[in-house]
């Protein structure tokens, strides 16, 4: 970090005025000079000094209630503030320091001494920046990390081609609902999808075909299914739908929703065009039962399906 300071100069006496601006160009320092105290407060609302060298006899507002003002501006409360003033009685010294003043220097003042007592302040300055920087560069990595979490956790929940969720992250989904299912009482049911002879859509059109078609398969069932109901892709060509809050008598007329819209859809792919069918396993959950038991059960009812002529849900 370049050590580039800027000085604000608050002084009324000509004199004083350029021996600090000379003071302050010798030592390659910014500098900014006000006349009187309001004067300096307005240029305080566009200029950020690094240190302030205030005078406290000033026409107006005195040094003091310029101090005081910018204690009490959330924008220049950190400033460090030099009184450099004739004043030497002890009592107006501690009043600078009460309110908040950071060094008190009288005046005639010894160019050296004060040099180093500004160098002093702007040390200061100069670390709290530097330590400003580090917490916005560690903030902006911590950042980044969750960033970089969340999407890294994201891909691992989806499958790559359709984007659903895999079957890695329903399966723990599932137990976890299955766990407040126990809790609640409330059914959820599962159904097992699976497209009736695919491997003809590859055999016939080629794999990207069959790839376009998986991903049209499921916008056709996303478009009868719930917000909160969790499609997913379970394997090649098989789809685990789970509907949380839900019977399977009052699941099965969504099925039939998403078997018609699909018998009913064309699906067309370069200069094909061709018709698909599902068929459906459904159940429910039965009070306190394992999740491997019912997967086994829609996977048997869907064994059903395939050999009663497809097309067709098995409770
Ligand atoms: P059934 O009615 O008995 O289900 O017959 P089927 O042909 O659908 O079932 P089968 O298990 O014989 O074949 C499934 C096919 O799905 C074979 C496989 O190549 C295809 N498949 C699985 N995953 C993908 C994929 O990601 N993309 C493509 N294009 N094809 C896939
Ligand atoms: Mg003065
Ligand atoms: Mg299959
Ligand atoms: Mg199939
Ligand atoms: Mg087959």
């Amino acid at each position: 970090m370049e050590k580039i300071f800027k000085i604000m100069i608050v002084e009324d006496s000509k004199l004083y005025q350029k021996y600090l601006t000379d003071l302050m160009i010798k030592n390659h320092y910014e500098y900014i000079c006000a006349f009187n105290g309001l004067e300096a407060i307005g240029l305080l609302r566009e200029n950020k000094p690094d240190l302030i060298l205030l005078d406290v006899h000033l026409p107006g507002c005195s040094g003091y209630d310029v101090c005081k003002h910018v204690r009490n501006t959330p924008d220049t409360y950190h400033i460090p503030i030099i009184f450099i003033t004739s004043n030497n009685d002890q009592n107006d010294i501690v009043t600078g320091f009460q309110l908040g003043g950071n060094d008190y220097v009288t005046k005639p003042f010894n160019e050296t001494i004060l040099e180093s007592r500004i160098t002093n302040q702007l040390d200061h300055v100069y670390n709290r920046k530097l330590l400003n920087s580090y917490i916005q560069e560690l903030e902006s990595i911590n950042t980044k990390l969750k960033e970089e979490k969340e999407h890294s956790e994201y891909l691992a929940s989806r499958d790559h081609l359709t984007g659903l969720y895999n079957r890695r992250f329903i399966q723990s989904t599932l137990k976890e609902l299955l766990l407040d299912h126990q809790l609640d009482q409330t059914s959820i049911s599962l159904a097992l999808f699976d497209i009736d002879d695919f491997k003809l859509v590859n055999d016939q059109y080629g794999h990207p075909c069959g790839d376009y078609t998986l991903n049209e398969v499921v916008t056709l069932i996303q478009s009868k299914i719930r917000d909160y109901d969790y499609l997913s892709r379970w394997g090649g060509e098989e789809f685990l739908l789970v509907l949380p809050h839900t019977t399977k008598e009052s699941a099965l007329p969504i099925m039939e929703r998403i078997l018609n819209t699909v018998d009913a859809h064309t699906f067309t792919y370069d200069k094909y065009s061709f018709k698909l069918t599902l068929t459906c396993g459904l159940s429910d959950f039965k009070p306190n039962e394992k999740y491997i038991s019912i997967l086994n059960r829609i996977d048997e009812a869907l064994y059903e399906g395939k050999h009663t002529g497809k097309n067709r849900i098995i409770i």
